[in-house]
Protein backbone atom coordinates (compact mmCIF):
# COMPACT_ATOMS: atom_id res chain seq x y z
CA UNK A 1 0.00 0.00 0.00
CA UNK A 2 1.78 3.31 -0.96
CA UNK A 3 1.38 6.09 1.79
CA UNK A 4 -0.86 8.12 -0.21
CA UNK A 5 -3.73 5.26 -0.08
CA UNK A 6 -3.12 4.96 3.34
CA UNK A 7 -3.53 8.85 4.42
CA UNK A 8 -6.88 8.36 2.01
CA UNK A 9 -8.03 5.53 4.13
CA UNK A 10 -8.14 7.10 6.97
CA UNK A 11 -10.70 9.02 8.91
CA UNK A 12 -10.83 12.10 11.28
CA UNK A 13 -13.58 10.57 12.96
CA UNK A 14 -13.44 7.62 15.62
CA UNK A 15 -16.44 5.86 14.43
CA UNK A 16 -16.62 4.02 10.99
CA UNK A 17 -20.26 4.71 10.55
CA UNK A 18 -23.67 5.22 12.50
CA UNK A 19 -25.68 2.70 14.52
CA UNK A 20 -29.31 2.32 14.04
CA UNK A 21 -29.86 4.04 16.79
CA UNK A 22 -28.35 6.69 14.97
CA UNK A 23 -30.33 5.93 11.54
CA UNK A 24 -33.02 5.92 14.20
CA UNK A 25 -33.03 9.39 15.71
CA UNK A 26 -32.34 10.57 11.82
CA UNK A 27 -35.64 9.74 10.63
CA UNK A 28 -37.61 10.16 13.98
CA UNK A 29 -36.15 13.49 15.59
CA UNK A 30 -34.56 14.73 12.66
CA UNK A 31 -31.33 14.80 13.72
CA UNK A 32 -28.14 13.14 15.49
CA UNK A 33 -25.69 14.60 17.84
CA UNK A 34 -21.86 13.12 18.17
CA UNK A 35 -20.12 13.94 21.17
CA UNK A 36 -16.49 13.75 21.01
CA UNK A 37 -16.83 12.10 17.51
CA UNK A 38 -13.98 13.32 16.25
CA UNK A 39 -9.80 11.59 16.90
CA UNK A 40 -7.67 13.72 18.40
CA UNK A 41 -5.85 14.45 15.54
CA UNK A 42 -8.76 15.22 13.93
CA UNK A 43 -10.17 17.94 16.11
CA UNK A 44 -6.38 19.65 17.17
CA UNK A 45 -5.93 19.71 13.47
CA UNK A 46 -9.43 21.39 12.13
CA UNK A 47 -8.75 23.81 15.62
CA UNK A 48 -5.44 25.02 14.09
CA UNK A 49 -6.42 25.32 10.41
CA UNK A 50 -9.21 27.69 11.31
CA UNK A 51 -7.56 29.86 14.17
CA UNK A 52 -4.01 29.57 12.84
CA UNK A 53 -3.66 28.67 9.15
CA UNK A 54 -6.75 30.84 7.35
CA UNK A 55 -5.75 34.22 8.10
CA UNK A 56 -9.44 36.10 8.13
CA UNK A 57 -10.07 34.25 11.15
CA UNK A 58 -6.58 34.04 12.45
CA UNK A 59 -6.66 37.87 12.53
CA UNK A 60 -9.97 38.16 13.55
CA UNK A 61 -9.30 36.23 16.85
CA UNK A 62 -6.17 38.67 17.23
CA UNK A 63 -8.63 41.50 17.93
CA UNK A 64 -10.25 39.41 20.04
CA UNK A 65 -7.21 38.31 21.77
CA UNK A 66 -6.28 41.92 21.95
CA UNK A 67 -9.89 42.87 24.19
CA UNK A 68 -11.07 44.11 21.26
CA UNK A 69 -15.00 43.68 21.69
CA UNK A 70 -16.41 42.29 18.52
CA UNK A 71 -19.88 43.22 17.62
CA UNK A 72 -20.18 40.87 14.67
CA UNK A 73 -19.10 37.09 14.50
CA UNK A 74 -16.91 36.32 11.87
CA UNK A 75 -18.85 34.63 8.51
CA UNK A 76 -17.84 33.18 5.53
CA UNK A 77 -19.98 31.22 2.85
CA UNK A 78 -18.91 29.41 1.02
CA UNK A 79 -15.33 28.69 2.89
CA UNK A 80 -13.64 27.78 0.03
CA UNK A 81 -10.39 28.05 1.37
CA UNK A 82 -9.79 25.09 3.32
CA UNK A 83 -6.91 23.35 4.84
CA UNK A 84 -6.20 20.21 4.41
CA UNK A 85 -8.47 18.63 7.79
CA UNK A 86 -11.63 20.86 6.49
CA UNK A 87 -11.17 19.47 3.24
CA UNK A 88 -10.96 16.03 4.04
CA UNK A 89 -13.93 16.18 5.99
CA UNK A 90 -15.78 16.05 2.64
CA UNK A 91 -15.69 12.73 1.89
CA UNK A 92 -14.34 10.95 4.90
CA UNK A 93 -15.51 7.48 5.59
CA UNK A 94 -17.50 8.57 8.25
CA UNK A 95 -19.17 11.16 6.80
CA UNK A 96 -19.68 9.32 3.62
CA UNK A 97 -21.09 5.98 5.60
CA UNK A 98 -23.64 8.47 7.14
CA UNK A 99 -25.17 9.97 4.00
CA UNK A 100 -25.33 6.73 2.88
CA UNK A 101 -27.14 5.06 5.75
CA UNK A 102 -29.75 7.91 6.01
CA UNK A 103 -30.21 9.12 2.50
CA UNK A 104 -28.67 6.62 -0.19
CA UNK A 105 -25.75 7.79 -2.59
CA UNK A 106 -27.29 10.09 -5.20
CA UNK A 107 -26.21 13.30 -3.25
CA UNK A 108 -23.98 16.11 -4.46
CA UNK A 109 -22.10 18.76 -2.12
CA UNK A 110 -24.09 21.65 -1.76
CA UNK A 111 -21.74 24.39 0.07
CA UNK A 112 -19.80 25.27 3.66
CA UNK A 113 -19.59 28.31 5.96
CA UNK A 114 -17.34 28.89 8.44
CA UNK A 115 -18.37 31.15 11.82
CA UNK A 116 -16.17 32.25 14.82
CA UNK A 117 -19.00 34.00 17.55
CA UNK A 118 -17.48 35.98 19.93
CA UNK A 119 -18.58 36.66 23.70
CA UNK A 120 -21.70 38.93 23.73
CA UNK A 121 -22.87 37.76 20.52
CA UNK A 122 -26.93 37.49 20.46
CA UNK A 123 -28.86 34.80 19.55
CA UNK A 124 -30.28 33.17 16.88
CA UNK A 125 -33.74 32.16 16.63
CA UNK A 126 -35.75 29.55 15.72
CA UNK A 127 -35.45 28.85 11.70
CA UNK A 128 -35.60 26.07 8.84
CA UNK A 129 -32.62 25.65 6.20
CA UNK A 130 -33.95 23.52 3.79
CA UNK A 131 -34.33 26.75 1.41
CA UNK A 132 -37.56 25.18 -0.86
CA UNK A 133 -39.26 23.24 2.19
CA UNK A 134 -40.72 26.51 3.86
CA UNK A 135 -39.00 29.90 3.14
CA UNK A 136 -39.55 33.05 2.28
CA UNK A 137 -37.21 33.29 -0.55
CA UNK A 138 -38.11 32.14 -3.64
CA UNK A 139 -38.60 28.02 -3.51
CA UNK A 140 -38.31 25.25 -6.53
CA UNK A 141 -41.64 22.85 -5.59
CA UNK A 142 -39.65 20.21 -7.86
CA UNK A 143 -36.96 20.29 -4.75
CA UNK A 144 -38.96 20.60 -1.50
CA UNK A 145 -39.12 17.03 -0.75
CA UNK A 146 -35.42 16.18 -1.58
CA UNK A 147 -33.46 15.50 1.57
CA UNK A 148 -31.10 18.68 2.13
CA UNK A 149 -28.38 17.65 5.05
CA UNK A 150 -26.56 19.94 7.52
CA UNK A 151 -23.49 18.68 8.91
CA UNK A 152 -22.77 20.93 12.07
CA UNK A 153 -19.33 20.60 12.87
CA UNK A 154 -18.19 22.04 16.55
CA UNK A 155 -14.44 22.00 16.82
CA UNK A 156 -13.98 23.08 20.40
CA UNK A 157 -17.88 22.31 21.49
CA UNK A 158 -20.58 24.38 23.51
CA UNK A 159 -21.91 24.11 26.96
CA UNK A 160 -25.72 24.88 27.23
CA UNK A 161 -26.66 28.53 27.86
CA UNK A 162 -23.11 29.54 25.91
CA UNK A 163 -23.94 29.44 22.25
CA UNK A 164 -25.69 25.99 22.78
CA UNK A 165 -27.58 25.03 19.78
CA UNK A 166 -31.11 23.62 20.34
CA UNK A 167 -33.63 22.08 18.10
CA UNK A 168 -37.52 20.99 17.63
CA UNK A 169 -37.10 17.23 17.66
CA UNK A 170 -39.60 15.52 15.52
CA UNK A 171 -40.30 19.17 13.88
CA UNK A 172 -39.22 18.01 10.12
CA UNK A 173 -42.74 16.01 10.36
CA UNK A 174 -44.82 18.67 10.35
CA UNK A 175 -45.77 19.99 6.60
CA UNK A 176 -44.46 23.23 6.04
CA UNK A 177 -47.69 25.78 5.95
CA UNK A 178 -47.62 29.39 7.73
CA UNK A 179 -49.36 28.37 10.84
CA UNK A 180 -46.44 25.68 11.95
CA UNK A 181 -44.62 28.19 13.64
CA UNK A 182 -41.86 27.18 16.37
CA UNK A 183 -44.02 28.61 18.99
CA UNK A 184 -46.82 27.05 17.84
CA UNK A 185 -44.84 23.23 17.52
CA UNK A 186 -43.72 24.17 21.05
CA UNK A 187 -47.19 24.86 22.56
CA UNK A 188 -48.21 21.08 21.29
CA UNK A 189 -50.00 22.26 18.81
CA UNK A 190 -48.60 19.85 16.25
CA UNK A 191 -47.85 16.65 18.13
CA UNK A 192 -50.85 14.81 16.89
CA UNK A 193 -49.43 15.56 12.91
CA UNK A 194 -45.95 14.67 13.92
CA UNK A 195 -47.41 11.42 15.67
CA UNK A 196 -45.14 12.22 18.44
CA UNK A 197 -44.12 14.50 21.10
CA UNK A 198 -42.82 17.61 19.49
CA UNK A 199 -40.00 18.99 21.89
CA UNK A 200 -37.05 21.40 22.30
CA UNK A 201 -33.73 20.03 23.03
CA UNK A 202 -31.09 22.39 24.38
CA UNK A 203 -27.81 20.42 23.55
CA UNK A 204 -24.36 20.42 25.12
CA UNK A 205 -21.19 18.90 23.15
CA UNK A 206 -17.86 18.44 24.48
CA UNK A 207 -14.88 19.54 22.10
CA UNK A 208 -15.13 17.68 18.75
CA UNK A 209 -17.99 17.32 18.21
CA UNK A 210 -20.53 16.70 15.42
CA UNK A 211 -24.90 17.46 14.56
CA UNK A 212 -26.03 15.67 11.46
CA UNK A 213 -29.02 16.85 10.73
CA UNK A 214 -32.40 17.08 8.06
CA UNK A 215 -32.46 20.49 7.42
CA UNK A 216 -36.04 20.83 7.63
CA UNK A 217 -35.98 21.09 11.44
CA UNK A 218 -36.12 24.14 13.47
CA UNK A 219 -33.15 24.72 15.22
CA UNK A 220 -31.88 27.95 16.95
CA UNK A 221 -28.57 29.36 18.78
CA UNK A 222 -28.55 30.73 21.84
CA UNK A 223 -26.68 33.80 22.56
CA UNK A 224 -22.99 34.01 24.06
CA UNK A 225 -22.67 35.55 27.30
CA UNK A 226 -19.99 38.40 27.43
CA UNK A 227 -18.21 36.54 30.56
CA UNK A 228 -18.57 33.26 28.80
CA UNK A 229 -15.38 30.99 29.81
CA UNK A 230 -15.06 30.28 26.35
CA UNK A 231 -13.43 33.31 24.39
CA UNK A 232 -15.35 31.80 21.00
CA UNK A 233 -16.91 28.99 19.60
CA UNK A 234 -15.81 27.44 16.17
CA UNK A 235 -18.35 26.13 14.23
CA UNK A 236 -18.34 25.16 10.22
CA UNK A 237 -20.67 23.14 8.16
CA UNK A 238 -21.04 21.40 5.15
CA UNK A 239 -24.27 20.71 3.81
CA UNK A 240 -25.00 17.97 1.01
CA UNK A 241 -28.44 17.87 -1.15
CA UNK A 242 -30.25 14.91 -2.96
CA UNK A 243 -29.22 14.66 -6.61
CA UNK A 244 -31.01 17.36 -8.27
CA UNK A 245 -31.29 20.87 -9.35
CA UNK A 246 -29.28 23.48 -7.37
CA UNK A 247 -30.80 25.16 -4.27
CA UNK A 248 -30.02 28.90 -3.68
CA UNK A 249 -26.72 28.79 -1.82
CA UNK A 250 -25.27 25.54 -3.98
CA UNK A 251 -21.76 27.29 -4.63
CA UNK A 252 -19.57 27.10 -7.56
CA UNK A 253 -16.86 24.73 -6.96
CA UNK A 254 -13.38 25.72 -7.69
CA UNK A 255 -11.78 24.55 -10.84
CA UNK A 256 -8.57 23.42 -8.81
CA UNK A 257 -10.95 21.32 -6.75
CA UNK A 258 -12.28 19.25 -9.44
CA UNK A 259 -8.67 19.34 -10.82
CA UNK A 260 -7.12 17.33 -7.74
CA UNK A 261 -10.20 15.37 -7.17
CA UNK A 262 -10.72 11.42 -7.04
CA UNK A 263 -13.56 10.10 -9.30
CA UNK A 264 -15.69 9.28 -6.20
CA UNK A 265 -15.13 12.74 -5.11
CA UNK A 266 -15.75 14.19 -8.80
CA UNK A 267 -19.22 12.93 -8.35
CA UNK A 268 -20.55 14.95 -5.05
CA UNK A 269 -18.54 18.06 -6.72
CA UNK A 270 -19.60 17.98 -10.47
CA UNK A 271 -23.15 19.06 -10.73
CA UNK A 272 -24.93 22.82 -11.67
CA UNK A 273 -24.61 26.05 -9.15
CA UNK A 274 -27.37 28.22 -8.56
CA UNK A 275 -27.56 30.76 -10.98
CA UNK A 276 -30.10 33.73 -11.05
CA UNK A 277 -33.29 31.92 -13.02
CA UNK A 278 -31.51 28.24 -13.22
CA UNK A 279 -34.93 27.10 -12.11
CA UNK A 280 -37.05 28.86 -14.75
O1 LIG B 1 -24.24 28.41 14.93
C1 LIG B 1 -24.80 27.31 14.98
O2 LIG B 1 -24.58 26.50 15.86
C2 LIG B 1 -25.81 26.92 13.92
C3 LIG B 1 -26.11 28.03 12.98
C4 LIG B 1 -27.20 27.71 12.02
O3 LIG B 1 -28.28 27.40 12.35
C5 LIG B 1 -26.94 27.77 10.59
O4 LIG B 1 -25.83 28.12 10.19
O5 LIG B 1 -27.84 27.49 9.80
FE1 LIG C 1 -29.50 27.00 10.56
Amino acid sequence: MTMETTTKLDSLFRLSGPSQTDIDSFHNNGYIAYPDVFTDDGREGLIEEITQRFEPTRQYIETLNNGEEQQRSYFIRPWNDRGDYSDRLIDDPFITAVIHATIGDAYHFCHSALNIAPRGIGPLGYHQDHHHWKHENPINLAERDNYYIQILYYPNGFTRGDRNLKVISGSHKVAPTKEATPERMLAGDFDAEAGRKLEEKRLELPPGSMVYIDARIFHAVEAKPIDSPQPYRIFNIDIFKEAGPPHRYTQEIPAEWIECASPERKKLLIRDAYTEGCWS
